[in-house]
């Protein structure tokens, strides 16, 4: 089967889309890694914009009070997507990147536990179907009208980052190289306040309770979707959404139900679910399941 047509190259097994070329993701494996830098790193659809702004949050004050007015893709950019051409090397400390990278293509000196990793997760059918939707509004992607077909080139990893599966395994199971912290989109969502607290304590930042207050009732999806700081409204390089989408869409856990078939779910637990098991995350495939 055939890759969506905007993912232009296939560099060391894994798919990637323009705005980037293998030459300079080459490079990355040399970036150079300050020890202070924090690395937000996910599959996409997975929650990356929703942590950019709970960390711009936490670390900013200026963020946090509404004074500065920094939006996420300035105040974090992406690694392997320097989409604003920005100055990586002189971004204010600590620097935050958010990536798609599987594990073996981030900058060698993350192995050497230099610098942090949050790696968010999240149930792989809700993945698929943001995705899906996404490819429906983001300019530069191929639209695919036909779910079915998607849910094909997803299941086969024909997408960026090629495979779900590969991605949050190689992740995992490579955690001791690494200084990491894991959290799931639905933890994140099931108990925010928590998920902010478990940030803190891992890039070692105190915050009084009100700060914390602040940051959580900032982050929820009603307001980020409000602040245009934060929702991507204007996306980068002055892309124009299609189709009336947001990178905000719902922001719910088991939004799968309302567009897959029964077939679909089975077809999809068929190719997955028996490989899942070796990983250890227990997903959360509705809101009301227990975690
Ligand atoms: S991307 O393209 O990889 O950067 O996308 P990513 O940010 O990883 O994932 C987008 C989905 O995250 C949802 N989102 C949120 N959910 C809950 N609360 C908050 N605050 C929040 N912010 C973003 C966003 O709505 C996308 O999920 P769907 O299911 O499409 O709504």
């Amino acid at each position: 089967m055939e890759p969506s047509k905007e993912y232009v190259f296939k560099y060391k097994g894994v798919y990637f889309g323009v705005n980037t070329s293998p030459e300079y993701v080459a490079t990355l494996e040399d970036f150079e890694i300050k020890d202070s830098d924090i690395f937000i790193t996910t599959y996409p659809k997975s929650g990356t914009v929703w942590t950019q702004n709970i960390l711009s949050l936490i670390i900013h004050e200026g963020h946090r009070n509404g004074t500065e007015n920094v939006k996420t893709i300035d105040r974090i950019p992406w690694l392997e997507y320097n989409i604003q051409n920005a100055d990586y090397a002189a971004l204010p400390l600590p620097r935050v990147f958010a990536t798609h990278l599987p594990y073996y293509l981030v900058p060698r000196d993350l192995r050497k536990k230099r610098g942090r990793i949050i790696y968010v997760s999240r149930n792989p059918k809700d993945v698929m179907v943001s995705y899906y939707h996404f490819s429906k509004f983001f300019p530069i992607a191929e639209e695919v009208p036909d779910f079915n077909l998607f849910m094909e080139r997803f299941l086969a990893g024909k997408v960026a980052p090629s495979s779900w599966l590969d991605h949050v395994t190689g992740w995992y199971s490579h955690a001791e190289d690494f200084n990491i912290l894991f959290l799931t989109y639905e933890e994140m969502k099931k108990d925010l306040r928590s998920a902010v607290l478990k940030i803190c304590s891992f890039i070692g930042k105190e915050l009084s309770e009100e700060e914390v207050d602040s940051v959580v009732r900032q982050a929820t999806f009603e307001s980020m979707r409000e602040d245009h700081r934060a929702n991507y409204k204007d996306l980068p390089g002055g892309l124009v959404p299609k189709n009336d989408g947001r990178f905000l869409r719902k922001g719910t856990v088991g939004d799968w139900k309302n567009i897959m078939t029964v077939a679909q779910s089975e077809r999809f637990d068929e190719v997955l679910k028996e490989k899942m098991k070796t990983l250890p995350i227990k997903f959360t495939w509705d809101i009301n399941d227990e975690m």
